[in-house]
C-alpha cells in the first residue's frame, strides 16, 4: 500500500477481496495498490457478530460479522512506527500527560491521521473456512506419510481447500497487476514477484513478497520432484536478485520459504524479511526453499516419499479425518 500524504488519509481504507467456488465471484475486478479513497465502504456497514482472534501485542484484531447480510470478516492492524516519519510524528503530534514520577513520565501521543493508519483486510464474501481460519483454536501437529498424503489428503483438499481465484487473477493481471514487483513469463519456470497482502509495505523490516508460479499444476511441497528444481532455482535466483535491486536487502537477509500445508494449493513462495518474525515462519509449517533445492537433489522423489510433519486446528476437517483412520 501506498503511503497516504493528506488529512483524509483516516477515510482511507484498501479492499482485498478473495474468490471462492462456493460463493459466485469477482473473477475480473482490478485492484489496485494506490492510494484510493474506498467509496463504498465495506466496513463503515459492518455488523459486528464476534471478535475471531486479537493479541494486544500483535496490536491487531480478527472480527467476523456481516456486510449487506453476507458473512465478512475485518482484520484491523495498526501499522508499524516507521523510521522515516519519526520526526514529524514527534514534531506534529499532541501529548497529553498521564503520570510524572522521578526521571519517568508516560503520555498518549496523538499523532495526525496519516500518520496514525490502521491497516485493513476485509474478505466478503467470506466462507465457513475463512472464519475458521483466522478463529483462535487449539492446534495439533500431526505426522503424514505420502501413503496417507495420497489416502487422506489429497481427497479431502481436492474437495474443501480455498480457492484459488485470487491467485489466477494475479497470473492474469484481472487483479493487483500494479502491485507485481517482478514476472518472468516463462510458462515452464516463470512466475510472479508481488508483495503478500499482509505487508503495507511501508517498510523494508517487515518484507513479505510472495512468488506464484505461472505453472497450474503444482499444488504444494508435496507435489515437487527433481523435475522443479529449475523452477525453484529460477524463484531463488530472480527473487534475490529482484529484492536486492528493489528494496536493498540482500538474500542473508531474507527467509526465503513454502508452507506445508498452505492454504492455497498452487505453488507460491514466501519471502519474508529475517527481521520480521511473520506468521507461519516457525519450523513445524515453513520449508526453507534452500533445503527444498538440496532434498530433491539429494532424492528425485524426497517429497513424494517422507513423511511431513505440519499442524492442524482443532476443528479441521482434515484433523478429523486423520483421527477417524486411527492415525492420532
Ligand atoms: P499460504 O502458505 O497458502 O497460506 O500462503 P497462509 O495464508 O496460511 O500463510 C498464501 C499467502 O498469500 C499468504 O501469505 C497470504 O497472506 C497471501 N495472500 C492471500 N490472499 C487471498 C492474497 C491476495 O489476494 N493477494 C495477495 N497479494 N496475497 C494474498
Amino acid at each position: 500500500m501506498a503511503e497516504s500524504e493528506n488529512g483524509s488519509a483516516a477515510k482511507r481504507l484498501k479492499t482485498h477481496e478473495t474468490g471462492d467456488t462456493e460463493q459466485k465471484h469477482t473473477d475480473n475486478e482490478q485492484h489496485s495498490d494506490g492510494d484510493e479513497i474506498s467509496s463504498d465502504s465495506p466496513v463503515s456497514g459492518f455488523e459486528i457478530t464476534r471478535i475471531l482472534r486479537e493479541s494486544a501485542r500483535e496490536k491487531n484484531i480478527f472480527v467476523h460479522g456481516k456486510v449487506k447480510d453476507q458473512d465478512a470478516v475485518v482484520i484491523l492492524e495498526k501499522s508499524p512506527i516507521r523510521q522515516d516519519t519519526l520526526p514529524e510524528l514527534l514534531k506534529s503530534s499532541t501529548l497529553k500527560l498521564e503520570m510524572r514520577n522521578d526521571v519517568y513520565s508516560t503520555y498518549k501521543l496523538q499523532a495526525p491521521a496519516h500518520l496514525n493508519e490502521i491497516k485493513t483486510t476485509v474478505v466478503c464474501p467470506a466462507t465457513e473456512k475463512h472464519i475458521k481460519k483466522y478463529l483462535r483454536q487449539e492446534i495439533f501437529l500431526v505426522e503424514e506419510s505420502g501413503e496417507d498424503y495420497r489416502q487422506l489428503t489429497l481427497p479431502y483438499i481436492s474437495g474443501q481447500s480455498f480457492s484459488v481465484q485470487w491467485v489466477h487473477n494475479i497470473l492474469d493481471k484481472k487483479a493487483e497487476a500494479d502491485r507485481i514487483i517482478f514476472e518472468d513469463p516463462d510458462p515452464n519456470t516463470g512466475f510472479v514477484l508481488l508483495p503478500d497482502f499482509k505487508w503495507d509495505q511501508k517498510q523494508p523490516e517487515d518484507l513479505y513478497l510472495i512468488a506464484i508460479v505461472h505453472r497450474r499444476d503444482i499444488k504444494s511441497l508435496r507435489d515437487l520432484t527433481s523435475e522443479h528444481l529449475p523452477l525453484l532455482k529460477n524463484i531463488r535466483s530472480k527473487g534475490e536478485y529482484t529484492i536486492k535491486q528493489q528494496y536493498g536487502i540482500p538474500p542473508s537477509k531474507l527467509r526465503i520459504y513454502l508452507h506445508y500445508q498452505p492454504s492455497y494449493y498452487h505453488l507460491h513462495v514466501h519471502f519474508t524479511s529475517l527481521d520480521y518474525e511473520a506468521p507461519g515462519c516457525g519450523v513445524e509449517r515453513a520449508h526453507l526453499l534452500s533445503d527444498v533445492i538440496q532434498n530433491l537433489q539429494a532424492d528425485a522423489r524426497y517429497y513424494h516419499n517422507r513423511s511431513l510433519t505440519f499442524p492442524l486446528r482443532a476443528d479441521d476437517g482434515l484433523l478429523i479425518r486423520f483421527k477417524e483412520a486411527g492415525k492420532l
